[in-house]
Formats: structure tokens, C-alpha cells, sequence
């Protein structure tokens, strides 16, 4: 035979989701669902406007005007306003962060559902004038017990998230998503305008062959991350040195780790303190996807899930990836103290 038929059945995010609620039972309420749709909403438009970019101008600086003498946005600004506009008006969403605005939105009465949603828009920055993969990152909590909704209601350690994912857009758009349940990726069907359940159940593998530092900080490194790095690059009793592969956008870096498996490091060193990723809407959503697939996070001493925030915009140590590669890199901070 050599026509073939398209599948009749396929899962959509939308569905996938929905097959969840309807698992619930009438106890589950809808309303994660609909933020949910609200989001991946959000990741078609942000795609749409990233395939554009370099044709109407989104690249570059904002501040600049178009032939209609408009505004230009620049594409982190762009992908902020369409995200803070969808979870607004999706009447799901009581407090939102987002690492473009220094504070937090508090969502005005008539609006306000019952969800918090921390993002980080249009995360690569140093990536999107290259067109290099690039990606929006969130991660959803819920009120606190009997809170109107405040900042303290997003001060909450990570492991009180209850979803988090990124969307990527690169040579196509993916969005990974966990709800507690496991880790699910799904592609963008452009000519169906839809996501459809491609990657099932991802589990990272228990060990991999791949690691990724800006090893361009070296130099500042602390002790148990030059050991550590020495130790893949150097190995001793025969085996094989790990590969090197860094892209610089977390969001992909951290997709490949999930995918093919291995380390993802951004330690803090003796010039950035506390580290460069943010931890309410990098560290965590990444920290999240990366247990919930079988692998582990940490900021080499902890385990990031179990920080508690004290400022939204705060900075963490990240390594995070294959559960085995992970703990090797632990023994070098153990035997640090
Ligand atoms: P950004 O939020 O300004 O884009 O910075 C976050 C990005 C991450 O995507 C990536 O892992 C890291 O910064 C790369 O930093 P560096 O260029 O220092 O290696
Ligand atoms: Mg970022």
C-alpha cells in the first residue's frame, strides 16, 4: 500500500488535559484546565510572533517605530503583553510574575480566579537576534487557604507548584508540561494550529553522556564544579569523556537534558553570587519537569523544590538532569564539608 492515512485520533493538548478533569471526577472544577488552554494559547501566539520576528521588524531594540510610525516591541516585551493579557482575562489567575516586570500583578476582583502564575516570557535573551531556540517558562500555584491573593501567595516553595512546563520554539514549537502526574511534550501541528501529544511520559535517562556549563566561567568556578567537571572530561579507568553541548537558552539546554539525558549546570561562582536563574520561574518549573521525568535538581547542596522564596525575583544555583550524573556531582559538595 502506498498511500497512507492520517490517524483519526489524535491528542491534542487540549484533550489530554480534559481526559485528566474527566479522570477527577465532578470533584475537579475545570479551572486549571481553562489556565491551562489559556497558556498554550499564549505559546501559538508567542511562536507565531517568533517565526515573524526578523519580517516585520520584532527583533532588536524596543523603543523603535515602524512605517506606521507605531511602536516596535521588542520580542520579550511583545511575549510579556500577550501572556499578562490571556492569564488576565482568563478569569483563572489571582497574582502573576513575570521576570520583565519588577513587580507582581495582583488581579483586580472581577477577575481574579484562584491560580498564581510565575513566567519568564521569552527566556534566551542573548539567543533571539540569532534566531537560536528560544522559550517561555511557568510554573502555577494555588491561593493560599483563605488569601485574596498576595505575594506571599507565590512565596512558596516550588515543590507547592501543581503544574509547570516551557514552551520551546525552535525548528518546531514543543510545550512540556507536568501537572504532578508525570511529564508529557507535545508539538505544534501548524497547519492544525494545535499541540498534539508527541513525547508521552517522558523519563529522563538514569545517566547520560552530555554536559552543559557555560564553561566560559570557569575561571570563576568554585571547587566542587572544576573537580566535578574535571572528573566527566578526564575519567579515569577507561571510560569514555562526556560530550559538551551548551546553547544558552535554558529552555532548550534543559529540553535536551530531559530528552537525551546528562547535566545542565548554572552554579553560582565568585563573581555571581547567587547564581544567574531565577528561582520562582526558571529554577522551579525546570526543578519540577526534571523530578516529575525521573531526575534530580539541586543547587548542589539542596534540593531547589524545597527552597522557600523570600523575594520573586530571587537568583539559585542550578544543576539539574540524569538522575546518576546529578549525584556524582553532589559527592564533590559533600566532600567539600
Ligand atoms: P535571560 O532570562 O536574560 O534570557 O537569562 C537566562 C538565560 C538562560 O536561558 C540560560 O540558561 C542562561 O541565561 C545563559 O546564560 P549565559 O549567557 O551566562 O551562559
Ligand atoms: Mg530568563
Amino acid at each position: 500500500e502506498d498511500t497512507q492515512m492520517p490517524s483519526t485520533d489524535i491528542v491534542t493538548l487540549t484533550r489530554h488535559i480534559l481526559a485528566q478533569q474527566i479522570r477527577l471526577g465532578p470533584a475537579a472544577t475545570g479551572d486549571l484546565t481553562l489556565l491551562l488552554n489559556a497558556i498554550q494559547v499564549t505559546s501559538k501566539f508567542i511562536a507565531t510572533n517568533v517565526r515573524k520576528a526578523r519580517l516585520i521588524n520584532l527583533v532588536g531594540l524596543a523603543g523603535e517605530t515602524n512605517v506606521q510610525g507605531e511602536e516596535q516591541k521588542k520580542l520579550d516585551v511583545l511575549s510579556n503583553d500577550i501572556m499578562v493579557n490571556a492569564l488576565r482575562a482568563s478569569g483563572k489567575t489571582a497574582v502573576l510574575v513575570s521576570e520583565e516586570l519588577d513587580e507582581a500583578i495582583v488581579i483586580e476582583k472581577r477577575l481574579r480566579g484562584k491560580y498564581c502564575v510565575v513566567f519568564d516570557p521569552l527566556d534566551g535573551s542573548s539567543n533571539i537576534d540569532a534566531g537560536v531556540n528560544i522559550g517561555t517558562i511557568f510554573g502555577i500555584y494555588k491561593l493560599k487557604e483563605g488569601s485574596e491573593g498576595t505575594i506571599n501567595d507565590v512565596l512558596q516553595p516550588g515543590k507547592d507548584m501543581v503544574a509547570a512546563g516551557y514552551t520551546m520554539y525552535g525548528s518546531s514549537a514543543n510545550l512540556v508540561l507536568t501537572t504532578g502526574q508525570g511529564v508529557n511534550g507535545y508539538t505544534l501541528d501548524n497547519a492544525l494550529g494545535e499541540f498534539i501529544l508527541t513525547h508521552p511520559d517522558i523519563k529522563i535517562p538514569q545517566r547520560g553522556k552530555i554536559y552543559s556549563f557555560n564553561e566560559g566561567n570557569s575561571m570563576y568556578f568554585h571547587e566542587p564544579v572544576i573537580k566535578y567537571l574535571e572528573s566527566i572530561k578526564y575519567p579515569k579507568n577507561g571510560k569514555a569523556p562526556y560530550s559538551a553541548r551548551y546553547i544558552g537558552s535554558m529552555v532548550a539546554d534543559v529540553h535536551r537534558t530531559l530528552l537525551y539525558g546528562g547535566i545542565f549546570g548554572y552554579p553560582n561562582d565568585k563573581k555571581t553570587k547567587t547564581g544567574k536563574l531565577r528561582l520562582l520561574y526558571e529554577a522551579f518549573p525546570m526543578a519540577m519537569l526534571t523530578e516529575q521525568a525521573g531526575g534530580v535538581a539541586t543547587t548542589g547542596t539542596q534540593r531547589i523544590l524545597d527552597i522557600v522564596p523570600t523575594e520573586i525575583h530571587q537568583r539559585c544555583p542550578v544543576f539539574l538532569g540524569s538522575k546518576e550524573d546529578v549525584e556524582d556531582l553532589q559527592t564533590f559538595y559533600k566532600e567539600e564539608q
